[in-house]
Parts: C-alpha cells; sequence; structure tokens
C-alpha cells in the first residue's frame, strides 16, 4: 500500500513542491491549504502522476477547523505516515515600535498556534501505530535574529523549541521529529510578508542565486527517505550565497 503525507501549505512554494515530490516517489498525498481552486487544479496535476490526493481547504488558525478536518479523515486516509508542517508566513518587516499588530496576530496564529493545531489532530494516530515522521518547517530566523524580524523571527524560535520538545514527548513512540530550516527561498512568502508589494519582494531575491523551493523538497524528501533508525533533528540549508540571517553576497553590490 502506498504511504500518505499530509503536507499544510500546498497551494504555493515549497508545501507544493513537497507534495509534487512526494507524489513521484509513488506516496499518496493529503494537500492542504486555505485556496481551494489552487489545491484542485494541484489536485488534478498530481492525479496524472496515477497517485491519490486529498484535497482539503482550511485555515490552520482556525481550531475547530482543523479538528473537523484532520481529526476525522476517513479511515483510507488516516494512517498518516508523515506530516509536513509547512504553512505559514511572514507578515510585514518593521521595528517593533511600529509593528502591525494584526500581522503579529497572523504570524503567531499561522506559525505557531496552527502548527501545533495540526499536530494535535495527527500525532495521536502515529502513537498509537508507534510509526511516523513529523518534520516541521523552521528557518534560520529561527535559529538568529534579524532587524525588523521581530515577531517572525520568534514564531520561527517556538517552532524551533516546539520541535525539540516534540522530540522528547514522540521519543517513546518510534516516531521522528525533523526540523528543516531554510535560508531565502524564492516562492510567494517575500509577496505575502510585504502585502502583495511585488517590486519589494522581487528585490529580496536580486543579485544572487536564492534557493527554490525544489530544494527544500529534495531535503525533505532525504530525511523522510533515511533507513527508519535515522533521523535528521534538524537541518540548515541556505543559498551558498548567504551566510547567515542577514549577509547575503550580492553581485550588484
Ligand atoms: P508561500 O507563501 O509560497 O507558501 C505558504 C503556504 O502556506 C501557502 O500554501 C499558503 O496557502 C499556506 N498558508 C499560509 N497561511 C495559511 C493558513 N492560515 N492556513 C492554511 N494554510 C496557510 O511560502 P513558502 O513556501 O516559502 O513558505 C512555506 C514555509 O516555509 C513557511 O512556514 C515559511 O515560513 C517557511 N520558510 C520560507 C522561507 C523562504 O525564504 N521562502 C525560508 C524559511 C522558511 P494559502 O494561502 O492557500 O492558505
Ligand atoms: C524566511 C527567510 O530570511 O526572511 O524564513 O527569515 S527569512
Amino acid at each position: 500500500m502506498n504511504k500518505i503525507a499530509l503536507i499544510t501549505g500546498a497551494t504555493s512554494g515549497i508545501g507544493e513542491a513537497t507534495a509534487m515530490k512526494f507524489a513521484n516517489e509513488g506516496w499518496n498525498v493529503i494537500i492542504t491549504g486555505r485556496r481551494s481552486d489552487r489545491l484542485e487544479l494541484l489536485a488534478d496535476k498530481l492525479r496524472s502522476t496515477s497517485i491519490r490526493v486529498f484535497p482539503l481547504a482550511f485555515d490552520v488558525r482556525d481550531r475547530h477547523e482543523v479538528e473537523i478536518y484532520l481529526g476525522h479523515l476517513p479511515s483510507e486516509w488516516r494512517d498518516v505516515d508523515v506530516l509536513i508542517n509547512n504553512a505559514g508566513l511572514a507578515a510585514g518587516l518593521s521595528p517593533i515600535q511600529e509593528g502591525d499588530i494584526d500581522d503579529w496576530e497572523r504570524m503567531i496564529d499561522t506559525n505557531v498556534k496552527g502548527m501545533l493545531y495540526v499536530t494535535r489532530a495527527i500525532a495521536p494516530g502515529m502513537i498509537d501505530r508507534k510509526q511516523g515522521q513529523i518534520i516541521n518547517i523552521g528557518s534560520i530566523a529561527g535559529k538568529e535574529v534579524y532587524p525588523n524580524g521581530n515577531v517572525y523571527c520568534a514564531s520561527k524560535h517556538a517552532v524551533d523549541a516546539i520541535s525539540k520538545a516534540m522530540r522528547i514527548d514522540m521519543l517513546p513512540y518510534n516516531i521522528r521529529v525533523t526540523q528543516i530550516c531554510p535560508g531565502a527561498v524564492e516562492t510567494e512568502f517575500s509577496l505575502v510578508r510585504f502585502h502583495g508589494d511585488q517590486q519589494r519582494a522581487d528585490q529580496v531575491y536580486d543579485g544572487f542565486e536564492n534557493l527554490v523551493a525544489e530544494d527544500i523538497a529534495e531535503c525533505i524528501w532525504f530525511c523522510v527517505s533515511r533507513p527508519p533508525h535515522v533521523n535528521i533533528n534538524d537541518m540548515i540549508v541556505m543559498p551558498t550565497a548567504q551566510a547567515n540571517g542577514t549577509l547575503f553576497h550580492k553581485e550588484n553590490r
């Protein structure tokens, strides 16, 4: 029987590339995100690889929706082998004294609370079966803080802490917990961060070769495809032209 991966935030970027990678490896996939039109398009594309797809459109910030969709999966989708907690975002890039409180709440509610709600719905089944892997998409922003990154960095530091805590709690149950922390990946991330300002988003990736979503999908697959006795705890993946959260080698500088 094909294995099952549940990927949150599969309507674009890293999540979409990861869904494609797993489908190409013959896994059945549960794909989630709020934009149902995009989910359906992706589901059609994935089905052409002859695997089974279960698209679920909901908002990870809504704990009742998470419980309705993920707490009551149909029996053929219930045994999730790998959960990829990927849905997330940055909103804004301002000093804390000028921060938009709605932006802060979106980031904390999505990156921290959403990840917790999804994990709370899926982890008990893995524990019952004594089998599974949870992959949390953190960030270099969860390892360092950078100017104006305040609340986004805090939310990803929370992902870092929760990943370590999950690894302890899941230890008796044969469940692998992995965190993957990318540097700059060109996706819709910066467009979302700058509230739809395409020009500002494009500037983030000017002058150096950024990562692409498929690079992270490959890293996720590497972690999942290790032998069962091997767990990659934590992986930091940067563009070669990025040394840390703030230092880039840009050709046009
Ligand atoms: P994208 O903006 O391309 O993708 C984000 C995904 O998250 C979308 O599918 C979006 O779907 C989903 N999402 C956002 N909010 C919600 C919500 N409330 N409920 C359900 N789904 C939601 O960005 P990336 O692919 O780059 O981001 C994926 C993850 O990678 C994030 O956690 C991000 O923090 C992290 N990351 C990204 C880096 C980068 O440079 N791009 C670097 C380090 C980490 P929809 O809008 O349809 O709901
Ligand atoms: C996304 C990358 O550098 O904006 O997590 O934090 S960064």
